[in-house]
């Protein structure tokens, strides 16, 4: 039998300096922890033990010049944490201070999450302690050769398939796979997130919004609810925040709020235009991360410095940062009558936000529900890659509609708790985990 205190205590010991990690980590096991402690098979098996030590963690030098003919050196990783139901999966971060503790959780959350997408798809992360933000086109084009020229040797379409995250976007990827091929001399679909001129898959761009939507629309229905007339706020500026603003206005509702790490813009007349989505997007990817252009475009309000949580809305979204909303911002959104809360980014919230929203009986939907869009909009692209062929935007999103249902479905399997009251949480966690389990069960060790 585990004991969930003394298994963290442990975990803290042999992972020093891993705070997020840990909070991943615990996240997990104690939505999981009875499941495991009633099943003999994976006591014997010693899962626990086994499904937090990532397979392999990969560290290497990047070292790339900048536009002034200096010299830079940057670390670069993949860590390879499960590849018992798939090839290991996951996106490439670059950020500053990126650190492998930070990784090891983006690694560990994947796992679970690609599990609960149904494709065959193991979980794995990686990136670079780079900061994109200021660099020229020509400094991001040879950082990603450079770490591409290492990364290459541990990849592969059936080992490890990386794609976007946080800093890596299409252009990024363009990059990469174009010194894979030069590299390599072949196509394979080592890399998903693609361009549609060579392999990318229609949808894959806004594909974690649209199914963080198509996720809520489940959850209002559930609820007799629905999104027509709701508004709606969002963290962030980028790929995930912009998808989510399309779909949520296309279904009805009224996106007021989006923030970047300069403060937070609210539009009251709802940013619902194309003019508006695709120049919250421009924003994004000119490399400066602010938000404040948005409110001078379109006369908008912007709120410097704070954080949109304390903005009133029926719906908040995160779509930017671990732990980016905290207990006292959950109180807040609580306070203000918030009907729901969603995480797009990975563990988005923190541990004592997301209890504060089961205490007030607020449906909360955890990123590795939310956001699988994303990577099963990537599955659907390695798919399509190894038969050669390209599916329309409609079946992409067929496909895309039902992936995100079965994950709700899943959830309301294994989350209901006896008043009736769903706990996402713990039916996502639990729904990923056992399919994890049982294979690595059945693989043997
Ligand atoms: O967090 C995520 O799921 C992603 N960054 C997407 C990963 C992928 O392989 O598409």
């Amino acid at each position: 039998m585990y004991n969930l205190e003394e298994f963290i205590t442990n975990l803290e010991k042999r992972n020093q300096g891993e705070p997020e990690f840990i909070q991943a980590v615990r996240e997990v096991l104690s939505s999981v922890i009875d499941v495991v402690n009633s099943n003999p098979v994976y006591l014997e098996n010693r899962i626990l033990e086994r499904i937090t030590e990532p397979d392999r963690v990969i560290e290497f030098k990047v070292e790339w010049e900048d536009d002034n003919g200096k010299v830079n050196v940057n670390r670069g990783y993949r860590v390879q944490f499960n590849n018992a139901i798939g090839p290991y999966k996951g996106g490439l971060r670059f950020a500053p201070n990126l650190t492998l503790g930070t990784l090891k959780f983006l690694g560990f959350e994947q796992t679970f999450k690609n599990s609960l997408t149904t494709l065959p798809m193991g979980g794995g992360k990686g990136g670079a302690d780079f900061n994109p933000t200021g660099k020229s086109d020509k400094e991001i084009l040879r950082f990603c050769r450079s770490f591409m020229t290492e990364l290459y040797k541990y990849i592969g379409p059936d080992t490890d398939v990386p794609a976007g995250d946080l800093g890596v976007g299409g252009k990024e990827i363009g990059y990469l796979y174009g010194q894979w091929k030069k590299i390599k001399t072949n196509n394979e679909s080592v890399l998903t997130g693609k361009g549609r001129t060579f392999g990318g898959s229609l949808i894959r761009p806004e594909a974690t919004g649209f199914g963080a939507i198509y996720f809520t629309d489940s959850v209002l229905s559930y609820n007799k609810d629905s999104l027509d007339g709701k508004t709606v706020i969002v963290s962030g500026f980028g790929n995930v925040a912009w998808g989510t603003v399309i779909k949520a206005t296309e279904l009805g509702a009224k996106v007021i709020g989006i923030s970047g790490p300069d403060g937070y813009v609210i539009d009251k007349n709802g940013i619902s235009t194309k003019e508006k989505f695709d120049y919250m997007l421009e924003l994004r990817s000119s490399n400066k991360n602010v938000v404040k252009p948005y409110a001078d475009k379109f006369k908008a309000e912007f709120y410097p410095n704070r954080k949109i949580w304390e903005y009133p809305a029926d719906i908040a979204f995160t779509c930017a940062l671990q732990n980016e909303l905290n207990g006292e911002d959950a109180k807040k959104l609580i306070a203000n009558k918030v009907k729901y809360v969603m995480e797009v980014s990975n563990m988005g919230c923190t541990a004592d936000a997301v209890d504060a929203f089961y205490k007030a009986n607020i449906p909360f939907g955890p990123g590795k529900a939310v956001n699988a869009g994303g990577v099963a909009v990537s599955g659907l692209e390695m798919s399509q890659n190894s038969q050669h062929i390209s599916w329309s935007s409609e079946e992409v999103n067929k496909q895309l509609q039902n992936i995100m249902k079965n994950i709700f479905e899943s959830c309301i399997i294994e989350g209901k708790e006896k008043n009736g009251f769903i706990n996402y949480v713990k039916g996502a966690n639990i729904a990923g985990f056992k399919k994890v389990a049982d294979a690595m069960v059945a693989l043997g060790y």
